[in-house]
């Protein structure tokens, strides 16, 4: 089989930075195989639903109109050593954290992603809802092992909202922000939601999942009307407000993560918070706190490394809240 093996990667990558006609030997030179064995790829390609036209004269071309929406598409934009290495992309599944999760049960290995187009019980936190419109998002998860202190999970949540606006900010859309601990907003409302599940021992954390969703092609009637004012999309934010590629943007995502990451693994935390920071929309602003017991208003302070939020109540008393037991309301949190 030659579907996803690296060669059709790596051919389909070439035909898509040709934009036009690539001729079957300089497609053969460039990738160190005869040309039966291009030509043998891109019908497999062909199989996969990719639109190649063939002339005998001119080589093959890719015609890019559609959002294909797939692993190889995904793939193939994916530059990393560890991440999406492994990906599993589903057409249905409940929730791509609960698929994960038990992947990571069975001891899958670290940096295994699974993407779904549909999913029909997406989760948000402490048992709320993500609202999933089918073939209009990215619902995916990421396994990673690392050596951390379960304590510091949470940086790596933070991380993570990193990740996907470093992603974002090569597309013609406003700018994004990031809403302690992770939430990215466009204009104030929320494009982006971000999950982290882990199991650990005591002083060790053996997995975590941290589940990305992000509203990509959605229209105003594609949201709920709960969620309708306060959710909003990338095509609803874009300058043009044509359609994105959903794949490049997964791989984007896949692959600043792991720079991210590894990053992370080398500074520290210290490191992660400053690059939140950079992109934060909450601190220097006024936030409701709302826990079990009521609400508090405040004034959004710092970040520390670990993820908590510093803030100086009106009384000029600072008190430090974690994300598990407060969260942020109505913080009027426009970019
Ligand atoms: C989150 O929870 O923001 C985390 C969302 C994580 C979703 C991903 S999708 C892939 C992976 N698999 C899963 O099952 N989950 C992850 P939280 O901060 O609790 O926000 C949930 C709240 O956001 C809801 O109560 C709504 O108010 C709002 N909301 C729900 N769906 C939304 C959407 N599509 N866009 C914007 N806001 C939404």
């Amino acid at each position: 089989m030659h579907e996803t093996d690296d060669i059709s990667l790596k051919l389909l990558n070439l035909l898509r930075q040709a934009k036009d006609y690539i001729s079957g030997e300089e497609l053969s030179d460039r990738l160190a195989v005869s040309r039966t064995a291009i030509w043998k790829r891109i019908g497999s390609l062909k199989k996969e639903g990719f639109n190649i036209e063939a002339s005998t004269k001119k080589g093959y071309r890719l015609v890019q109109s559609e959002d294909l929406y797939g692993k190889i598409s995904i793939q193939s934009m994916v530059t990393t050593n560890i991440l999406g290495r492994n990906l599993k992309f589903y057409h249905e599944v409940d929730s791509t954290n609960n698929v994960l999760k038990k992947l990571a049960a069975d001891n899958a290995p670290e940096g295994t992603v699974v993407i779904s187009d549909i999913q029909t019980a997406g989760r948000g936190r402490r048992g709320r809802t993500w609202m999933s419109a089918p073939g209009l998002g990215i619902w995916m998860s990421v396994l990673l092992k690392p050596n951390l202190h379960p304590s510091q999970v949470q940086t790596l949540t933070l991380a993570s909202s990193v990740a996907v606006i470093r992603a974002l900010e090569s597309l013609d859309i406003e700018i994004p922000g990031i809403k302690w601990p992770n939430d990215i907003l466009i204009g104030g409302k929320k494009v982006c939601g971000i999950l982290t599940e882990l199991s650990a021992e005591a002083e060790k954390v053996e997995w975590v999942v941290i589940g990305i969703g992000l509203n990509v092609n959605h229209d105003h009637d594609d949201f709920p009307n709960d969620i309708k004012d306060i959710a909003t999309s990338l095509r609803l934010s874009g300058r043009t407000q044509e359609p994105f590629n959903r794949s490049e943007i997964a791989a984007g995502i896949i692959n600043e993560l792991e720079a991210v990451y590894m990053e992370f693994l080398e500074k520290g935390p210290g490191w992660v918070a400053e690059e939140w920071k950079k992109r934060n929309v909450t601190l220097g602003k006024r936030v409701e706190l709302v826990s079990q017991t009521g609400v508090t208003e405040a004034e959004a302070v710092d970040i520390t490394p670990d993820g908590r939020l510093i803030v100086r109540y009106d009384d000029g008393r600072n008190g430090e809240v974690l994300s598990g037991e407060i969260s942020l309301r109505r913080t009027n949190l426009t970019v």
